[in-house]
């Protein structure tokens, strides 16, 4: 891990020395944190700032970008990155919980910027119910609220029922909104069976009409998820889940909801060796 290049500004960020080098090649500083990543232009730049924590800053980036006539979607992608990325920082320890928090804000805010821009973009006409959530025992949600981000600035109607929630309410709250898709975010090994137990309950609910899908939501397949050692982590996850559908990212969330709600079926089934490993880290 490189000295940083400039002292890191007051909020949120670690002014040591962080741990060990990045995966991948990319310098793990808030002014080089994308050197060995496929971002460039206007797009790096977002994710860049965004890794700096500064709000003001995100926001200029952000607005000269649209100015320039950037496509929004690929700045919700570097927004994304930028937050990965941050992700990151805290990992090596060049990054407080409040970081994390600050960037969770300060994502808000440029996403309340962008979705209008996306929405101009994409498809005006309601496309169907999404219930979002995150199963008992976790509480990581910025995966989760940058996928409902993604979502509804796509056409579809998202309640999002927030996180830490038990089988039990998740499916009453399911069975009250009748959504035609539910995503549930999953990152931390110890809520896995919350999940199963959530997809159990949903299948039994449902005995005289179709169940909605159950897709979930871990790009980062963290310790202890399967390895996929077989080639296709993408199914390894699904099985060990028993979701009936597993997404990478939010994009892919979008593409899914709209092809199943089309009747197309799973765009990413068998296209799972796509999937990047733990090694290799989340988005950097
Ligand atoms: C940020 C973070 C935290 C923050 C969470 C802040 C917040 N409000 O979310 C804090 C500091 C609170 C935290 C706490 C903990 N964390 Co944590 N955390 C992370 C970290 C560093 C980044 C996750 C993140 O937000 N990334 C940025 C977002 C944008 O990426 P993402 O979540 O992957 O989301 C993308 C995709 O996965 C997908 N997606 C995600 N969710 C969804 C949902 C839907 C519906 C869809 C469609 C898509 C989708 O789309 C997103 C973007 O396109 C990860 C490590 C990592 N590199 O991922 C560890 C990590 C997830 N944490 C971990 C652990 C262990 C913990 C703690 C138990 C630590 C502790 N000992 O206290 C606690 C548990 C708290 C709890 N009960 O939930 C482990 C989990 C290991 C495991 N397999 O179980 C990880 C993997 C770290 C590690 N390497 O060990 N954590």
């Amino acid at each position: 891990m490189p000295e940083p290049e400039a002292p890191f500004p007051e909020s949120g960020m670690a002014a040591t020395e962080p741990g060990p080098p990045a995966q991948g090649g990319a310098s793990l500083t808030p002014q080089g944190l994308f050197s060995g990543s496929a971002l460039t232009g206007y797009p790096r730049k977002l994710a860049d700032t965004l890794a700096t924590l500064d709000e003001g800053a995100v926001l200029t980036a952000l607005r000269e970008a649209l100015d320039a006539g950037e496509d929004p979607k690929g700045l919700a992608d570097a927004l994304t990155a930028g937050a990965s990325a941050v992700g990151k920082l805290f990992e090596t320890g060049a990054c407080y919980i409040s970081g994390l928090m600050l960037a969770g804000e300060i994502i808000r805010v440029a996403m309340d910027e962008l979705l209008p821009a996306i929405r101009a973009a994409g498809p005006a006409r309601r496309r169907g119910l999404v219930v979002l959530g995150t199963p008992a025992g976790d509480f990581h949600d910025l995966g989760k609220n940058l996928a409902g981000y993604l979502l509804s600035a796509n056409g579809f109607e998202v309640s999002d029922l927030g996180t830490g929630l038990p089988a039990r309410i998740f499916l009453k709250e399911i069975l009250q909104r009748e959504p035609d898709l539910v995503g549930v975010s999953v990152l931390l090994l110890a809520s896995v069976e919350e999940v199963r137990r959530l997809v159990r309950l949903v299948k039994d609910a449902y005995t005289d009409r179709p169940a909605p899908p159950v897709f979930v939501g871990c790009g980062f397949l963290g310790p202890g998820f399967p390895s996929g050692e077989g080639g296709d982590r993408r199914e390894d996850a699904r099985r060990f889940l028993e979701a009936d559908h597993v997404v990478l990212d939010a994009w892919e969330a979008v593409r899914l909801c709209r092809s199943l709600l089309e009747g197309k079926g799973d765009p990413f089934a068998g296209a799972g060796r796509a999937v990047p490993g733990v090694a290799e880290g989340s988005s950097l």
